[in-house]
């Protein structure tokens, strides 16, 4: 008999195909690979920001390019609301979510590992409750003060950025006498807000915040000190990717390379910082800096 048919008497055929139940079709951040650094897709579902804003008409364009990501291997999906390039427009925690929520909530629902990139802990509490993993705060200094005790008591991951001001005086608060020790005693000023707040080392990661209240020559002096911030005791992430100090280096005839073609030097970056100790790139170009993280993983054995 055709496996398929239902044997006389017992009801409707049963499905040949196991139906994977959404939560173990899901990934967790315990699934996520140990061996290699990983890959962290940007979905930025804003009209402004400064490489990929303005793409997606509805939620259902942004959710088939965050699955395109979740099918070219990214680990992590980092849904953002609002623009965090510099002199960016303000927008409401409301506008915000009302951008993210449903993203989050499809990206889930396929089972990607999702982070939110927000400032505001009632945004950060609406997308746990959406299903997301991570909470990726750029905030730096000036962090919303629920964050910590929201971070606690969901037991989420929270990235840890630097920056100084926000999007309006980040340009100028970029003054260092020396950048690496500044950005180094700043995060851990705030990181020890957090462990007091009951937050587990575990749970965070650390980010130089490469652009954010950097000059170019910053970016690179804290790119060479990467394992300073590894000694911190904590995960470290890297956001390099096609940002403006790569397309001042990138300068051709007087013009510095535009986005789109600062994808060759991202590239190597993310090569760059998975051999020196990064746990996570965050990228938008999910397929080829997977290619190139794990060859830095094979370099190194
Ligand atoms: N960069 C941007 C936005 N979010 N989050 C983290 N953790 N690290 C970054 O470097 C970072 C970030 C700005 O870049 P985008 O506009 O391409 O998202």
């Amino acid at each position: 008999m055709d496996s398929l048919a239902a044997a006389p008497g017992t009801g409707p055929a049963t499905s040949p195909i196991p139906v994977l139940r959404p939560a173990r079709a899901r990934k967790s951040f315990a699934d996520l690979p140990k061996n290699r650094t990983l890959v962290m897709g940007i979905l930025n579902v804003t009209p402004d920001s400064f490489s990929d804003g303005g793409r997606f008409a509805t939620a259902d364009d942004a959710i088939a390019e965050g699955l395109r990501m979740h099918y070219a291997g990214a680990d992590i999906i980092d849904v953002g609301g609002e623009s965090t390039r510099p002199h960016a427009d303000v927008i409401s925690e409301e506008e915000e979510q009302r951008r993210i929520l449903p993203v989050v909530e499809g990206l889930v629902k396929a089972g990607a590992l999702v982070s939110v990139d927000t400032m505001h802990a009632t945004t950060a509490a609406k997308a746990i409750e959406a299903g997301a993993a991570i909470i990726n705060d750029v905030s730096g200094l000036d962090f919303d003060p629920a964050m910590p005790d929201l971070v606690a008591q969901h037991k989420v991951h929270y990235i840890l950025m630097h920056q100084r001001g926000n999007p309006q005086t980040m340009d100028s608060l970029a003054e260092y006498g020396d950048v690496v020790e500044e950005v180094l005693a700043e995060l851990t000023g705030v990181r020890d807000k957090f462990l007091a707040s009951g937050v587990a080392p575990e749970q965070i990661i650390i980010d130089p915040g490469i652009g954010f209240a950097k000059k170019e020559e910053h970016n690179w002096e804290l790119l060479r000190s990467l394992g300073r911030f590894a000694d911190l005791g904590h995960r470290v992430l890297v956001g390099a990717s096609r940002k403006r100090f790569l397309g001042t280096l990138l300068t051709t005839a007087g013009k510095a390379a535009p986005p789109q073609e600062r994808a060759d030097a991202s590239l190597a970056v993310s090569t760059l910082a998975a051999a020196h100790g990064a746990w996570c790139v965050r990228v938008h170009d999910v397929g080829p800096n997977l290619d190139a993280v794990k060859v830095a993983a094979a370099w190194a054995g």
